[in-house]
């Protein structure tokens, strides 16, 4: 069986208190990476770090310690963008020039599960490479501007962080006709983990102790809300990369529009931004993961326990 070429874009937070806010950070890359490093159809040729849920000088770290403790150091780390593109002054770094050197020897898959800054600048400074991107797999986008996630029932409308935090890289996959498949709040609100999975976790490996671990305040966070456990957004990504026949699709047409942030309340017409809203109308096609195979669950458990 051939190996898909994978190369990981991730803004991982792993057990960091939250930079801006109150509480932890996510989880969920964590356990996208892992999966990654455990399937067997997948060959890993590279972590860049980005910025997102945390500052690159976290996601940085998090990505060396990850390679290191769960992958013999045997896959390279590199440090990307720690803030969203600036149209007035673009400039590579150390991961977008070793993300460029590898696809000039051969094609990648990229799951690019922070904001996808590090494509973006890649296809700013490499636009000759864009060819050899097989497919970007990320996480981000919805249908309808009222369509909105939230955490429990107590939760605010949260933001399409990825997107949002740098709408121009969503658009530089578009307009230079990457082939995007997007993993929005949709499919991944509809896949838990709870408690008796983080305790089957920590009686497993190291990296599943680790994770299981880490993951206890994230939980807590999300039963405080209201919720009996929380959605691994990235995992649904990483899945789909190793076993796509476990997520349900569906061809649809992705643009950019402007309406008033859902995000923000009390909001009188005064605060807008940028969606990714994906339909039948116009836009640029991508493939829209909304479901997953009613096994999935035992899937999920399954891939990580190995
Ligand atoms: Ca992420």
């Amino acid at each position: 069986m051939a190996k898909k070429q994978v190369w990981i874009d991730t803004d991982l937070s792993v057990g960091m208190k939250r930079h801006i806010r109150e509480g932890y950070c996510d989880v969920d890359d964590g356990y996208a990476v892992l999966q990654l490093l455990k399937a067997e159809n997948v060959q890993i040729h590279g972590i860049s770090a980005v910025f997102g849920n945390t500052l690159i000088e976290n996601s940085y770290p998090l990505s060396q310690y990850m390679s290191k403790e769960f992958a013999g150091n045997n896959i390279p780390v590199y440090k990307g963008a720690g803030e969203a593109i600036n149209l007035q002054k673009v400039e590579s770094n150390e991961a977008v020039d070793a993300l460029a050197n590898t696809l000039k020897k051969q094609k990648l898959i990229i799951m690019a599960i922070g904001p996808a800054t590090n494509v973006g600048l890649l296809l700013l400074k490499y636009p000759e490479l864009a060819s050899q991107i097989e497919e970007v797999v990320l996480v981000a986008g919805r249908r309808k501007p009222t369509d909105y996630f939230a955490i429990g029932n107590k939760g605010n409308h949260a933001r399409d962080l990825n997107f949002d935090l740098d709408n121009d890289a969503f658009r530089l996959m578009f307009e230079h006709h990457i082939a995007v498949t997007l993993c929005p709040f949709e499919i991944s609100s509809k896949v838990w983990l709870a408690k008796e999975d983080l305790e089957k976790l920590a009686e497993s490996d190291k990296g599943n102790q680790w994770i299981a671990e880490k993951s206890k305040a994230w939980l807590q966070q999300w039963i405080d809300q209201g919720a009996e456990g929380f959605n691994p957004f990235d995992v649904l990504a990483s899945h789909y990369i190793i076993s796509p026949e476990d997520i349900i699709s569906e061809p649809l047409n992705a643009r950019l529009e402007i309406h008033p942030d859902d995000t923000v309340k009390e909001n009188n017409q005064e605060v807008f931004k940028q969606y990714l809203l994906c339909d039948k109308g116009s836009g640029y096609p991508v493939k829209y993961c909304y479901n997953v195979v009613p096994d999935y669950h035992e899937k999920l458990m399954k891939s990580l326990l190995k």
